[in-house]
């Protein structure tokens, strides 16, 4: 019985395979006497026809675990091999040096190793062939390096006498006499080199990808000629497991951007181990981005696999490829030949015929494709040219490649940063580094011998890709910005009408778009909120940026105010993701230097969403010396009121401290937030500082103030006396209140004049970051020139000096926000303030709970009194009582 079925089996297998062959030669003669996309539109056809006849072919967005590229479809390599090779070795070297020598000198500086040198390839050929500067009427390649791979670009660029030895010397060790390098790539800290900060990973690749429709946006609004840019990402395989690095990718597929490209080093290892022990890394990727629609091009094997490709008819050299994990693959890599052939090759004796008459020796050295300059060239090269499309590189490479037992391929590859002498001599020899045994142990830097053949190779490259990569250079113009009076409209109060602040944005932000000499430069940027903010109209009127126009009547098109989508389109509406918006953000914002020309983003987002959610990218905005305005909309704990506890934001200015050069201003009115606008718009347009704004905005109504006179500076310094107490009343104090919260406490004014003869005096605390800081800095200087004569007086001790207390300050926010100016408040500040979690009611009921509302100000202000002895404690007592205040109410900040 069993005999016979087995015959049978093989019957059919050979009928099978008889078939198979058939219609195999038959496609071959398609595919020579007609070409691929002939043989394409077959496929095609046999797969519908086969679905269509019940066929079901099970899915898959894998391609085999080959070269995408074919070896007869390979380019000549255009450069001269071994030139590059020994450029490389010597790029190598010094990136090496550079991080072993600084740990030696002080142990724990850290810095990477084996990153650059798995990469070493993947970047030389963009170096040597297709990364291009700036020149004028070009803005240049923009290239988002690893940011761990830093030591190899400090290298290159030493080669290129960009940077100096000292500068090598002292690489982490930016404080030092001669100046150092920066650990990771930060355009704060080296402004004129580095562009892009790439190093909390997975932000590089989605602000690569809004980079590029950036890119787009100012091609097809004629702002910019950037048609010949491309952006270039690379990244880590480990670095793909963050949300930002793949959340994007269909957007960048979507906008058909042709001119992304990312590279993906895919070396297999993370920090700890593998990425992927048990899968495949690179298959994995590749369907997530044939599946989002990119052009994947694998560079899996170098070049001396092809001919084995070549000569294997059985199939079985692919199979053993593709059912390899990639725990298997690291061990290869550290492993000999002997090692290789047994497991790797030993599987099937048919592969082990295939191999025979190669050395151990041999099937040690073959390379894998990221290594090999043949390969990456070639999918540089079709990356570049792919229309219609971005394009993601997979080149699998080694961690660590050429550290040997230091490193190569080892679980501890990532973090190895010592390499004893006898290591130092492998690489070296490995190499071919021209340094002598006598001098290894001394780590020197290595320069291409002047007037040398590799040192002309090397610029003469560099010169026909006009100029140096990466360089940060601002050559935008400064823009006239308007000057007060432009905003004389808003100064005037809204005449009885209640408007919510975000409505009294949205009248400024209208005007100044409309403006006929700098609205075209302005980005409105928004996350699917418009029509909350009140903002709907400017759709119509300015278009929603859409690089393919609207291929589609909108259902609202007999409305005034429908939905427009234009080529050349004004607004980013960037859907629900404010990582993208964000990304938008920064590349506008620094449009300034990496094209020449300035932009004025205005974001504007649910604030709740964007501190707490992006608070990463915002880093990198500042790091990348952003200039814009960020726009938190429906802030405040209870001035948004019915949404709850994740949407009402009683903390982004907590969060907002804590970034360096963010201006952070909390306005209560129209009239503030015209001037501040006024103000960011000239420091950050006209004067080109450095620096960029964060507004919060609340959607409460009421009736916007006229600007009371001479408080110009107060609005802009933090603080100002908004309305005094009345002239009467036995007792003084102070109440500083922010945003909304300006509104209760104007109405505790009334009360505490009223009921109790206490005049208190009602200040807009506008930035309580800007008080802060100005204060920080005149203690320092008082502190550190203790002789001096005159001290120094922040804005904050001038405007307190003379006012007699106790002070109150009350806040829609956390009490931290006010209490960062306590210490200089003349006898303390007692805050009120939203700490705990939101949650939804009217306003007035969510006040009272949060002990913020006029009666507990009220309360607040007579205990002041009490404490300083002014008034009796029974006072105070009697008012809590009169006044409805509950003090058992069971608040507690962990509610
Ligand atoms: C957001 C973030 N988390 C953690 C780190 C710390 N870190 C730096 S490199 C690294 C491993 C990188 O692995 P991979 O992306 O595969 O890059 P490779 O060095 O292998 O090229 C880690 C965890 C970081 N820089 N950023
Ligand atoms: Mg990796």
């Amino acid at each position: 019985m069993n005999a016979v079925a087995t015959r049978d089996t093989s019957e059919e297998k050979d009928l099978e395979q008889l078939a198979i062959q058939e219609w195999l030669e038959a496609l071959k003669f398609e595919l020579a006497s007609e070409g691929p996309q002939h043989v394409e539109k077959i496929l095609k056809a046999l797969a519908d026809a086969a679905h269509l006849w019940g066929v079901r072919i099970p899915f898959t967005a894998n391609t085999p675990y080959i070269n995408t590229i074919p070896r007869e479809a390979e380019p000549p390599y255009p450069g001269n091999r071994v030139i590059e090779r020994r450029i490389k070795s010597f790029v190598r070297w010094n990136a090496l040096a550079m991080v072993v020598k600084a740990n030696r000198l002080h142990p724990g500086l850290g810095g990477h190793i084996s990153t650059y040198q798995s990469a070493a390839t993947l970047y030389e050929v963009g170096f040597n062939h297709f990364f291009r500067g700036r020149r004028p009427g070009f803005a240049g390649d923009m290239v988002f390096f690893q940011g761990h791979a830093s030591p190899g670009i400090y290298a290159r660029a030493y080669l290129e006498g960009r940077l100096t030895e000292t500068q090598l010397h002292n690489f982490r060790r930016e404080l030092q006499e001669g100046g150092g390098l920066s650990s990771y790539p930060h355009p704060w800290l080296m402004p004129g080199f580095w562009q892009f900060p790439t190093v909390s990973m997975g932000l590089g690749p989605i602000m690569a990808i809004y980079h590029a429709r950036f890119n787009h946006y100012l091609y097809d609004r004629k702002i910019v000629d950037t048609s010949q840019t491309k952006v270039w990402a690379f990244l880590g395989d480990g670095e793909c497991d963050e949300p930002e690095t793949l959340g994007a990718i269909t957007l960048a597929a979507r906008e058909k951007l042709d001119n992304l490209i990312f590279v993906i080093n895919c070396n297999l290892q993370r920090l700890d181990g593998p990425v992927r022990g048990n899968g495949k890394i690179i298959q994995e990727l590749e369907a997530a981005f044939r599946g989002a629609g990119w052009n994947v091009i694998k560079v899996i094997w170098g070049s001396g696999w092809d001919e084995l490709l070549a000569r294997d008819k059985t199939g079985l050299l692919i199979k053993r490829m593709e059912e390899c994990v990639d725990g298997e693959y690291q061990r290869f890599s550290v492993s000999d030949g002997a090692y290789i052939r047994k497991h790797f090759f030993g599987k099937y004796p048919e592969l082990l015929e295939l191999v025979k008459d190669k050395s151990d020796r041999e099937l040690e050295n073959l390379k894998r494709g990221g290594l090999d300059p043949q390969k990456v060239y070639a999918a540089y090269k079709a990356a570049v040219e792919h229309r219609g499309q971005p394009t993601v590189i997979l080149a699998k490479t080694v961690k660590g490649y050429g550290l040997g037992e230091a490193g190569e391929g080892r679980n501890i590859s990532h973090q190895q940063k010592k390499l004893n002498e006898q290591e130092l001599r492998e690489f070296r020899d490995r190499f071919n580094i021209p340094i002598s045994d006598d001098e290894i142990d001394e780590l020197p830097f290595i320069r291409l011998p002047e007037g040398s053949e590799e040192e002309r190779y090397l610029k003469e490259r560099r010169k026909a890709l006009s100029g140096h990569v990466p360089a940060r250079v601002v050559t935008a113009p400064p823009l006239k910005m308007p000057e007060r009076d432009y905003f004389a409209p808003f100064f005037l109060g809204s005449e009885g009408r209640e408007v919510s602040t975000t409505m009294a944005f949205v009248r400024i932000f209208s005007q100044l778009i409309g403006n006929k000499q700098f609205g075209r430069f302005i980005v409105p940027i928004i996350p699917d909120e418009a029509r909350t903010f009140g903002m709907e109209a400017l759709f119509r009127q300015y278009g929603i940026y859409s690089h393919v126009g609207q291929l589609y009547e909108p259902v609202d098109r007999e409305q005034l105010l429908y939905y427009l989508e234009k080529t050349d389109g004004q607004i980013l509406e960037e859907g629900i993701t404010e990582a993208g918006a964000m990304s938008s953000f920064i590349a506008a914002g620094t449009a300034y230097a990496n094209y020449g020309v300035t932009m004025m983003p205005f974001f504007i987002y649910y604030s709740m969403f964007g501190f707490q959610r992006i608070g990463d990218l915002i880093w990198a905005a500042a790091d990348m010396r952003v200039r814009g305005f960020m726009l938190g909309a429906t802030a405040g704990r209870t001035t948004l009121n019915g949404e709850g506890l994740q949407h009402q934001d009683g903390h982004s200015h907590v969060l907002a401290n804590t970034v360096p050069n963010l201006l952070c201003y909390h306005p209560a009115f129209a009239f503030e937030i015209a001037l501040i606008i006024q103000d960011g718009m000239k420091r950050m347009f006209e004067h080109q500082e450095d620096v960029f704004y964060y507004l919060t905005l609340g959607n409460e109504n009421y009736e916007q103030p006229p600007m009371p006179p001479g408080v110009e500076e107060g609005v802009l310094e933090g603080l100002y006396k908004f309305q005094p107490g009345p002239d009467k009343g036995k007792y003084k104090a102070h109440i500083f209140a922010d945003f909304s919260a300006v509104r209760l406490a104007l109405q505790a004014q009334k009360i505490l004049a009223d009921e109790y003869g206490v005049s208190a005096d009602v200040w807009s605390a506008t930035s309580y970051k800007k008080l802060r800081y100005g204060a920080m800095e005149a203690e320092r200087w008082n502190m550190l020139h203790p002789t001096a004569k005159t001290k120094k007086k922040s804005y904050l001790e001038q405007v307190l000096e003379n006012e007699t207390g106790p002070f109150v300050a009350v806040s829609d926010s956390m009490r931290l926000v006010p209490d960062q100016i306590a210490k200089w408040v003349p006898g303390g500040l007692l805050s009120l303030g939203t700490d705990g979690f939101g949650r939804s009611d009217t306003r007035e009921d969510l006040r009272r709970f949060f002990e913020i509302d006029p009666p507990h100000i009220v309360v607040a202000v007579l205990y002041s009194l009490a404490q300083q002895g002014k008034v009796k404690s029974s006072v105070v007592k009697k008012a809590i009582a009169d006044l409805g205040v509950d003090p058992e109410q069971g608040f507690s900040l962990f509610l």
